[in-house]
């Protein structure tokens, strides 16, 4: 023994070695399990065990009640199934704690929790899901589904699984949880929209933004104007390449497509069961060229209209007449129809004037109202459509040029020039759904654009959209409240194919997803960067396009002693080859490789990058230590 226990009584020096013993054995454990599990978004408690549920041939899913969760059920075993060629069966009836190898689903009696919460308990015996609603029940299926390994979603029709002890008690942070989709620049038929929904899904979003209308395509069937689709779903040719590049060329393609009601309704749904509500919109009064096109009556000036070719904005809008409001008014009527959503979107962004400031109706409509000046006709406009909405009993929504000349009383705004407009809004005591361009416009760069594909611009990596934090620090508790939660959005100008929206959103939605969902103070990009690379493996599996993400190096430098500098090398990939140099020379890939933070001398010149196999991944990273 050595000398400094010998002084220790005997039965003590035990409990010290025990303790010291139960204390590795338990890091170990939480290091070890902790690692093996890779929910995105991350539950807000979770723990794990020690052994296995296995999944086999004899898995059985049980549910209480054979009327309830009909739909998760038969989901969670399709999904099996589709995957493993395993078919489980549907059992149902009083929960027996003595079954084994059974998935039990069950909704709780309580039902004042949160309806979205759940808790999943994996043993050796049991997996069960339990929630006071079938979206919490939902929820807890996408967990499950996520305890599986990569190779599970590969279809590889393995007969036997393995899925980790643990227990997970969830709930969201936010209950406004979106992803938008821009289908006017770009059309992408019902089979996408609903790959599009799956993708929700996976990550626990709860609202899908359509955004269905716009200068470039109108693109939902409306029974009462035919002329919409016929006409205005359909454009003579395509901008290509960037917008305001010399020379300008066009393809000359006739390009369009729009969906009928029944294949909306068929969507809508299909998302419903997967506890996605859809907020439609159509936008008003401007990005309004499509329906410009189909019905010149409603414009100030007497067209023709064509449906824009090019991107940008454009000056021909509504014109606020009684006949455009009838108009309006019978299109939002066939739209909540078919949308059940509480919240419809009515646009109201980047309105040029232009036409209401030369046209001597709306200078009249101007003075008779006593209206401050264009900005306060749209506000007039946008109030008009609200009382309409709120008559109908639902809620409007609208980007945040909604604010200008006063807010309808009964909007929500969409912060998405940065966050001031959502600041103002709350502030009003109006509620507020974050979407700023610099951290949820996932049509921006993701990497630098030398080594990507067309983008419109900006760049918003996939740290930056997991650093996003959708309440802003000014606003005290009860401002705070309105903000719902926060949303992505996906413009299409540059997005002409469902595999390249992948390739915008993937992995970016999922950050955006542990934003929404997460705690703030459980958030934790090391790990999410360990998560997100399993994920990686996932998305190949099931043949979804990705962006592994932005290979630039982030060079820290922190001064140590007097003329001495620490560096810290990190990029956004995971367990990244990074190779440096300090003397200012180009690195290569048999340079030093990056293995912890390293000391250099005042004056040094760190040039660092990621290399994959030999290959230089990004322009390197330059700093000079001062
Ligand atoms: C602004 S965001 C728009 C869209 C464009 C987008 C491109 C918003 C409310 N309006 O019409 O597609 O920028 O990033």
């Amino acid at each position: 023994m050595p000398d400094c226990f010998k002084s220790i009584p005997m039965k003590k020096l035990t409990i010290l070695v025990l303790t010291v013993f139960l204390l590795t054995v338990f890091s170990f454990e939480k290091s070890y399990g902790q690692s093996s599990i890779n929910i995105i978004p991350q539950p807000k408690h979770l723990s794990v065990g020690h052994g296995n549920f296995d999944l086999n041939e004899h898995t059985r899913i049980w549910i209480v009640h054979p009327d309830k969760l009909k739909f998760e059920s038969q989901y969670l075993a399709d999904f099996i199934k589709k995957h493993t060629g395993i078919k489980p069966e549907i059992i149902s009836g009083t929960k027996n704690e003595h079954l084994k190898n059974v998935i039990i689903l069950q909704l709780t009696r309580k039902v004042s929790g949160n309806p979205e919460s759940y808790s999943l308990k994996v043993t050796k015996k049991q997996i069960s899901v339990i929630a006071p609603a079938s979206k919490g029940i939902f929820y807890g299926i996408q967990s499950l589904l996520q305890l599986l390994p990569a190779s599970f979603y590969a279809s590889a029709h393995e007969k036997k699984w393995r899925i980790p002890e643990c227990s997970i008690q969830d709930a969201p942070r936010f209950s406004y949880r979106g992803m938008h989709l821009d289908v006017s620049r770009h059309f992408f038929p019902p089979s996408d929209i609903k790959r599009y929904i799956d993708m929700l899904a996976m990550y626990k979003f709860n609202t899908f933004h359509w955004h269905l209308t716009d200068d470039q395509g109108w693109r939902i069937e409306i029974k009462k104007y035919p002329k919409l689709t016929e006409i205005g779903a359909w454009r003579d040719s395509t901008l290509i390449g960037r917008y305001g590049r010399k020379p300008v060329r066009y393809d000359k393609k006739r390009y369009g497509g729009f969906y009928t009601q029944d294949e909306i309704r068929d969507i809508v749904h299909y998302a419903a069961q997967r506890q996605i509500t859809i907020i439609p919109e159509i936008e008003m009064p401007g990005h309004s060229e499509a329906a410009m096109a189909s019905y010149p009556v409603f414009a100030c000036t007497p067209g023709p209209f064509h449906v824009a070719t090019t991107w940008g904005g454009f000056k021909d809008i509504y014109c606020p007449k009684d006949t455009t409001f009838r108009f309006l008014e019978e299109v939002l009527t066939e739209v909540m129809g078919l949308f059940p959503s509480k919240y419809i979107h009515i646009g109201g962004d980047e309105v040029i004037k232009y036409r209401w400031e030369n046209s001597p109706f709306c200078q009249q409509l101007i003075k008779k109202y006593h209206l401050k000046n264009e900005e306060g006709l749209q506000s007039w406009f946008i109030h008009h459509i609200d009382k309409f909405l709120s008559a109908h009993g639902r809620d409007m929504i609208g980007w945040d040029e909604i604010l200008e000349g006063g807010l309808s009383p009964n909007a929500t705004v969409m912060s998405w020039r940065g966050i001031k407009g959502g600041i103002e809004a709350a502030r009003q005591g109006h509620d507020v759904i974050m979407t700023p361009g610099g951290y949820c416009y996932f049509d921006h760069y993701q990497a630098n654009r030398k080594f990507q594909p067309l983008a419109i611009g900006g760049f918003t990596t996939l740290k930056k959209v997991y650093s996003y934090e959708p309440v802003p620090k000014v606003l005290d508790s009860v401002e705070a409240r309105h903000i719902l939660g926060a949303q992505g959005n996906v413009w299409t100008e540059y997005i002409p194919t469902f595999k390249k929206v992948q390739y915008m959103t993937l992995p970016r939605m999922a950050a955006l997803a542990e934003v929404d969902w997460t705690p703030a103070k459980e958030k934790n990009w090391p790990d999410f960067q360990r998560r997100i690379h399993e994920h990686f493996q996932v998305y190949k599996a099931l043949g979804y396009n990705y962006c592994t993400g932005s290979y630039a190096v982030d060079i820290m430098i922190q001064k140590s002693a007097k003329s001495d500098y620490k560096i810290v090398l990190s990029s956004e990939i995971y367990h990244p080859d990074i190779r440096y140099t300090t003397d200012g020379s180009r690195p290569t890939a048999h340079s030093e490789k990056y293995r912890h933070p390293f000391i250099v001398r005042a004056g040094a010149k760190i040039e660092a990058a990621v290399f994959v196999n030999g290959k230089l991944m990004e322009e390197p990273a330059t700093k000079v230590a001062k």
